[in-house]
């Protein structure tokens, strides 16, 4: 059949931040070629599914992905070829199998991911359907409300703020293309704030500035005026949602907000904090609050906060069904990030998505710290429906690559196409209001 797989090919290329990341080539007996790209986080998981790496010193300082690349075209390639493309799970199936092991740590992740996305490209090119629609069929049509991390702290910048991510949400827009403007206009607003402050204006991995702040808090307050100095209601218009990722500053079981010099807080004294912010700023959802091993501490946080905002579960979930079933049974949260290359497969990756909608979860499709101008994930976003995507802020041009993506989708969409407010965050306070 001439939409069979006729070859697979892979390229070490470099991501965002300088370092070695995989391309995928995938060519059908037809002749067309299609490829994709694999991210790479900072701020990792324990559980992750493990990214190969050579360990070659001497190249890279090891962190080429040679051995990955020549596992796709030795190992994975004959597997895969005479396939038809649109088998997505059995060909991740095949993959899952052939690695052997429980974190794909033989073949790596980052190599069976490559492939799995760029499969799932070639079957879509293959039956003349866009990504999004291929994957997520007809229903397809709810653009991503975007969590823009405007201004970077923890292990994506070397600055005094402790919290990883400080995003704005123009959750009271009325399309795609006008929430990315108000995003947009709301971090210029921000550099204007941050000079005229004194502060630094340059940028962390994700886009986000990252200046020296007295306190985490700042970050809150300094958002805050630049929403209103850039003409937009606080809460109503632009929100805030925060990804500490709190697994960063765990140190010997107590939080250490080492780099502020604001001391070391209990799980419950964290939770507290975010409830006296919860208070004050118009946060409509918080990401790894606390540390990956704080089951305990997430319930109660849950318990705590989750009636008022979206608690979202990343280096504890690692878009594994298995963590997320524990979650759901625990209520350690009421929303997972997703993100691809956490599990390794598309098919595995859904399988995520669907269980957290099962149990009424929100989920957020992300992208890493580490990415590539890959536009998958905006489409992935579109057809997985959820109405929620976090990929930087905006500037960079392997983050806006994916708004970029958004707005040429929900362009083609016209008139079929919907944004709002999803479900996970009609729980929130500033929505009842
Ligand atoms: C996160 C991600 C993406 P990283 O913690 O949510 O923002 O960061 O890719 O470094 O894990
Ligand atoms: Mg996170």
């Amino acid at each position: 059949m001439s939409r069979t797989i006729a070859s697979l090919r892979a390229d070490e290329i470099l991501d965002s931040r300088g370092n070695p990341t995989l391309r995928i080539h995938v060519t059908l007996e037809s002749g067309v070629t299609v490829s994709a790209s694999v991210p790479s986080g900072a701020s990792t998981g324990e559980n992750e599914a493990v990214e190969l790496r050579d360990g070659d010193s001497g190249r890279y300082g090891g962190k080429g992905v040679r051995t990955a690349v020549a596992n796709v075209e030795r190992e994975i390639a004959p597997r895969l070829i005479g396939l038809d493309p649109t088998s997505q799970a059995e060909i991740d199936r095949v993959m899952i199998a052939l690695d052997g092991t429980p974190n794909k740590s033989r073949l790596g992740a980052n190599a069976i991911l490559g492939v799995s996305m760029a499969v799932a490209r070639a079957a879509a090119a293959a039956v003349g359907l866009p990504l999004y629609a291929y994957l997520g069929g007809a229903g397809a049509r709810r653009l991503p409300i975007p969590q823009m991390n405007i201004l970077n702290g923890g292990k994506h910048a070397d600055n005094s703020v402790d919290f990883q991510e400080f995003m704005v949400v123009p959750l009271g827009a009325p399309t795609f293309a006008e929430a990315l403007r108000y995003g947009a206009e709301t971090f210029h607003a921000l550099a204007r704030i941050l000079k005229r402050k004194g502060y630094a204006t340059a940028v962390g991995d994700e886009g986000g500035f990252a200046p020296d702040l007295g306190s985490n808090e700042e970050a809150c307050e300094l958002i805050v005026e630049a929403v209103l100095a850039a003409g937009f209601a606080p809460g109503r218009d632009v929100a805030i949602a925060l990804d500490p990722a709190a697994s960063s500053f765990f140190v010997e079981g107590g939080y250490d907000l080492a780099r502020s010099k604001q001391g070391r807080k209990t799980s419950a004294g964290m939770t507290e904090l975010y409830r006296s912010w919860i208070d004050r700023y118009p946060i409509v959802s918080l990401e790894d609050g606390l540390a990956e091993t704080d089951w305990d501490g997430f319930a109660a946080q849950t318990a705590a906060l989750g009636g008022d905002i979206q608690i979202v579960g990343d280096d504890n979930f690692v878009t594994n069904t298995a963590f997320i079933a524990r979650g759901i049974a625990e209520r350690t949260a009421n929303a997972v990030l997703i993100k691809l290359n956490q599990i390794g497969t598309v098919t595995e990756t859904i399988d995520a998505v669907d269980l957290a909608r099962s149990a009424g979860w929100g989920f957020v499709i992300s992208h890493r710290s580490g990415e590539t101008e890959d536009t998958f994930i905006a489409d992935f976003a579109v057809a997985m429906g959820g109405g929620q995507i976090k990929t930087g802020s905006a500037c960079r041009s392997e983050r806006i690559a994916k708004y970029n993506r958004l707005l040429e989708i929900e362009r083609a969409l016209g008139k079929a196409s919907v944004f709002g407010l999803p479900a996970a965050l009609r729980r929130t306070r500033l929505a009842k209001e």
